[in-house]
């Protein structure tokens, strides 16, 4: 091969490689949609990245009124509660900072319970 053929060649590989890159760093920030059916949170327990936006959505299939919760957050976190619904909504929070964020159903808040894992 001549040395301006692999010169010809390269230019587009190097491309390639940049074009295989640039998603990584340019990600749009992650979404994760969480269940909310009559007396779960499902998953009741997950591990996100900062910045991730939690996207609370009731099952149509709900027959009890339920909301979401923050009881406790990393400090500095604002406390939130969502509406409460039965079915045919969604909640969302962006959650920024890194830690534990404790969440509950306050109508059934023995068993629904929710521990999202920032980091
Ligand atoms: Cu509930």
């Amino acid at each position: 091969m001549t040395r301006r053929l692999s010169a010809l060649l390269l230019v587009p590989m190097l491309v390639a490689a940049a074009v295989f890159v640039v998603p990584a760093h340019g990600a749009k920030p992650k979404s994760k949609t969480v269940g909310v059916i009559d007396y779960s949170f499902t998953p009741a327990r997950l591990t996100v990245r900062p910045g991730t936006k939690i996207v609370w959505k009731w099952s149509s299939a709900n027959s009890a009124p339920h909301d979401v919760q923050l009881t406790k957050g990393p400090k500095g976190v604002k406390r939130f509660t969502s509406p409460v619904a039965t079915a045919g909504i969604t909640y969302a929070r962006t959650l920024t900072a890194k830690g534990t964020y404790r969440l509950l159903c306050t109508y059934h808040a023995n068993v629904m319970r929710q521990t999202i894992i920032v980091k």
